[in-house]
Order: C-alpha cells, then sequence, then structure tokens
C-alpha cells in the first residue's frame, strides 16, 4: 500500500487526501495549525498530525503531495525533496489519474478572467465543460466524474511540481514579478509557469500574448504550435478583430490593453475545441469581471472609488492605473518580494496613499511628497479622497497580497467598498 503525505489541510490538501483514500492509499496530512482539521465526513480516511514540523513524517511515506501554500523553500519541501521522495502538487496527483483533455491556464494576472470566459464560450457553443483549479474547486475533484474534457486554471505554485500534466491546450498569459517570496528567484518563477508546456508534445497548442515579454520567455523551447495573440493587431478602427468577428470596443463594459487581451486568448483557446463565433461574441459581451476587480463602488463630488483589491502584485496594479486618466492610489499590504517604484511614478498616479507592512518602502520609493502612510484602510480611503480632484479616481489597487492585514484579497476589498459607501453616504447627508 502506498503511504502518502499530504502537505496543507486546505482545500486543495483536503482533496488530495480524499483521492488518496480512495485509491487506497494510507494518507496522512500535516498542517502546522490544529484548528486547520476538518472533521472527516463518513467517505475520507485519512489521518492527521500538526504542530512544528517533524522529519520523520517524511521517512515514513513514500510520497508528498504538496499544497500550494508551501513555497519550494520551506522546510517539509525541503526535507521531502533531500530525503528524496517524489514531490508532487495536488495538480500532479490528478493528471495521473485523469484521461480528461484539458484546456489549462496560467500567468501572473488574467488567469481566473480567461477560464472563466472560456468556460463561457464553450458552454455557449454546447459544451458545458467543468472549470477548476486555482478558481477554487480543486481538480482531483474530477476524478471518477468521467468528465472527457476541463477547463483548468493553474497558478506557479500548482505548475511547480507538476510532471506529467500535459494540456491539449495550454495558456500563458503573462509573465511579470509576483510571489518572489514564494519561489525565491525570477528564473524559478518563470520555469515553474513553463511547466505548462514542457509534457505537451507537437499535436497541442500553446497560446500566449506575443506582447508580453515574460510569456514571451516563458513559451522558449515549447514543443507544442505557437499561437501568439497581439492586441495590437487585433484592433482595428475602434473594433475588436478576432475569428469572423468585429466588435465595437465601445460596447465593451472594460477596454483597456490586458482586459482585450484576456478576450482574444479566451477565444483562441476556446475556438480549438470549435466554439463558435455567436457564442464567443456573446460570451465577450455578457462577460462581467469578478469581484475586487475594477469595480465602482461609489461616486461623490466627481470622484469615482475603485475596488481592484485583486491587483496584488505591481504588474496587476499597473494594468489597473493605466486604464484610467488621474489616480490617487491606495497600495501596500504584504510585499512578495517585488519592486514597488513603478507604482509610485506610474504617470496617472497624482499622489498614493500606502497602508501595511509595505507601507514605509512605498514612502522610501516615491518622490519627495508622493507617498503619505497612513494606518488603517478607513484612514487611507479617507485621506485619498481629500487629495483627490473632481474627474480622480480613487484606486485601491495594493500590489501586494492582502494577509498582514486581512484574511484574503476579497475580505480587503468588501472593506474598502464598506468604507466608500459610508463616505459617499455620509456626505451625500450633510
Ligand atoms: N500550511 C501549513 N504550512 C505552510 C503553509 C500552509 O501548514 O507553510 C497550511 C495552512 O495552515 C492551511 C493550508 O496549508 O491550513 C492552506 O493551504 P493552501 O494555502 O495551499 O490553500 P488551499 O486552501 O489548499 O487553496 C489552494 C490555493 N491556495 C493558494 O494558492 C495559496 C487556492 O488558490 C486554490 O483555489 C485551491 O488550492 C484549489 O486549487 C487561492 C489563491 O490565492 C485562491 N491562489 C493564488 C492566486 O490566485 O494568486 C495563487
Amino acid at each position: 500500500m502506498k503511504r502518502c503525505l499530504v502537505l496543507g489541510a486546505g482545500v486543495s490538501g483536503r482533496a488530495a487526501a480524499r483521492l488518496g483514500g480512495r485509491l487506497g492509499w494510507r494518507v496522512r496530512v500535516y498542517d502546522a495549525r490544529p484548528e486547520a482539521i476538518p472533521p472527516l465526513n463518513g467517505s475520507e480516511r485519512w489521518s492527521a498530525v500538526t504542530g512544528r514540523w517533524r522529519p520523520e513524517w517524511v521517512s515514513d511515506c513514500d510520497l508528498v503531495v504538496a499544497s500550494p501554500g508551501f513555497p519550494e523553500g520551506s522546510e517539509p519541501i525541503r526535507d521531502s525533496l533531500a530525503a528524496g521522495r517524489p514531490v508532487w502538487s495536488e495538480v500532479e496527483l490528478a493528471c495521473r489519474q485523469l484521461r480528461t483533455e484539458m484546456i489549462a491556464i496560467t500567468g501572473t494576472n488574467g488567469k481566473t478572467t480567461v477560464a472563466r470566459l472560456t468556460g463561457e464560450m464553450l458552454a455557449r457553443s454546447g459544451m458545458e465543460v467543468p472549470v477548476v483549479g486555482n478558481i477554487g474547486s480543486p481538480i482531483s475533484d474530477l476524478v471518477g466524474t468521467g468528465a472527457s474534457r476541463a477547463v483548468v486554471e493553474l497558478s506557479s505554485f500548482q505548475l511547480r511540481f507538476t510532471e506529467t500534466l500535459s494540456p491539449r491546450v495550454a495558456v500563458i498569459i503573462n509573465v511579470a514579478p509576483d510571489h518572489l517570496d514564494w519561489h525565491g528567484t525570477m528564473d524559478r518563477y518563470l520555469a515553474a509557469k513553463a511547466r505548462i508546456h514542457a509534457a505537451q508534445n507537437e499535436d497541442d497548442v500553446l497560446i500566449f500574448d506575443a506582447d508580453d515579454p515574460g510569456a514571451r520567455r516563458a513559451v522558449r523551447g515549447a514543443r507544442s504550435r505557437l499561437v501568439g495573440i497581439s492586441v495590437s493587431n487585433a484592433v482595428k478602427g475602434g473594433y475588436l478583430v478576432t475569428g469572423g468577428l468585429r466588435i465595437p470596443v465601445a460596447d465593451l463594459s472594460v477596454r483597456d490593453d490586458s482586459y482585450l487581451t484576456d478576450l482574444l486568448i479566451a477565444a483562441a483557446a476556446a475556438r480549438v475545441w470549435g466554439a463558435e463565433d455567436a457564442a464567443v461574441e456573446a460570451a465577450i459581451r455578457g462577460f462581467r469581471p469578478g469581484p475586487h476587480r475594477r469595480r465602482v463602488v461609489g461616486e461623490l463630488d466627481g470622484v469615482r472609488f475603485v475596488d481592484d483589491s485583486k491587483a496584488t502584485n505591481p504588474h496587476a496594479a499597473l494594468a489597473s492605473i493605466h486604464s484610467f486618466g488621474a489616480v490617487v492610489l491606495i497600495a501596500g499590504g504584504l510585499n512578495k518580494g517585488l519592486d514597488l517604484s513603478p507604482l509610485t511614478s506610474a504617470p496617472p498616479v497624482r499622489a498614493v496613499v500606502s497602508i501595511g507592512q509595505a507601507s514605509r518602502q512605498l514612502v522610501d520609493a516615491g518622490p519627495p511628497g508622493r507617498v503619505t502612510p497612513v494606518d488603517s484602510l478607513e484612514e487611507a480611503v479617507w485621506t485619498a479622497f481629500r487629495l483627490s480632484r473632481p474627474g480622480d479616481v480613487v484606486l485601491l489597487a495594493p500590489g501586494c497580497a492582502s494577509f498582514d492585514q486581512f484574511d484574503s484579497y476579497q475580505a480587503r476589498g468588501e472593506q474598502f467598498t464598506r468604507i466608500a459607501s459610508d463616505l459617499v453616504r455620509s456626505r451625500e447627508r450633510t
């Protein structure tokens, strides 16, 4: 009987443990936090260990399945590799059990948008296909469902420990510095992203943004058929041209280049499985980016408040900044080892209000007087409004993770929305 150690008892760790149990393995789950271990339901067969990490847990197993939250330099992973145990992500574990044809999507930014759009284009063409992975539903849960096709969103953490993953269509939207606290170096981050095509063959397809230098680097050496997408070639005379379609850009709710690129890439991916033009157009016209992605959450005295809490790295924050005319930016949080200085000097940025652990770094990075540090998100919203002029956008695009002050980027975005709404209401009353 195989003895499997699963690192992490979160969404993916529990899915891996369930699958291991179904395969008849002896599964032990490690999580540093005892409170993370849930009560097991009748069909789950695994045991748990918690607290300080102990290397002997590795000597006692044949295989390690690592959750994305464990950095590649963390003690449990280092010990597992040093002991010569195979280390797989939950995605690798699932791929070894699945015969499902996949469109697999990665990128520093836009993964969830492209995955949702691709799924929508296929669904509107009569192909209901599950959309799984980093988006929130573990891919392991597909095992046993008989799904012949799936759209899979993959993070660099999940890709780092894959070996046999071989999608029919791989997508690398863009690659810019992110998660360097997890991977250690940009080269290792890029190498993890490139795993998405490592086991593809000549008949497979690899779609990427040809205008993005990181994506161009990540596709080097691929054996599969390359399809480069360039938004500058696809927008002609105010129309977005893709396949047989010409859609007026003015008809779209979001119009900046990074979003248009996401649309084009999703269309190219869905067409490999035969998505029809009418379905692609309907999906594009009907699509609304998810919550905490450039949402206007209030307006006061000609100043719009925009929640882009999902902009958790500088690349995403800059794309957001450049989609507006003049911005008072709220940035900061937990820096993931990245250079935050471009956020303080981007031309649309009139002023920056900084929050969280990265606050001091932002102050030091900015020109004198550009960055105002504050102690809370509430103070940040009020300060940003005070610094704004009619026509400006007060933009929450932190360029950082939220975990120093919040449970998640969602919690941060919800709090921003509440504070902005309260501010608008309080002023409307006076
Ligand atoms: N843990 C430890 N020690 C460590 C690290 C973690 O014990 O050193 C434990 C924690 O106590 C916790 C568990 O591991 O109980 C958490 O595991 P996890 O952080 O790997 O999270 P999961 O709940 O398994 O969710 C993961 C993805 N999380 C991350 O990548 C951080 C989810 O992506 C994904 O939806 C899910 O698997 C299903 O595939 C989230 C995410 O933030 C949404 N992704 C990043 C992003 O999109 O930017 C990559």
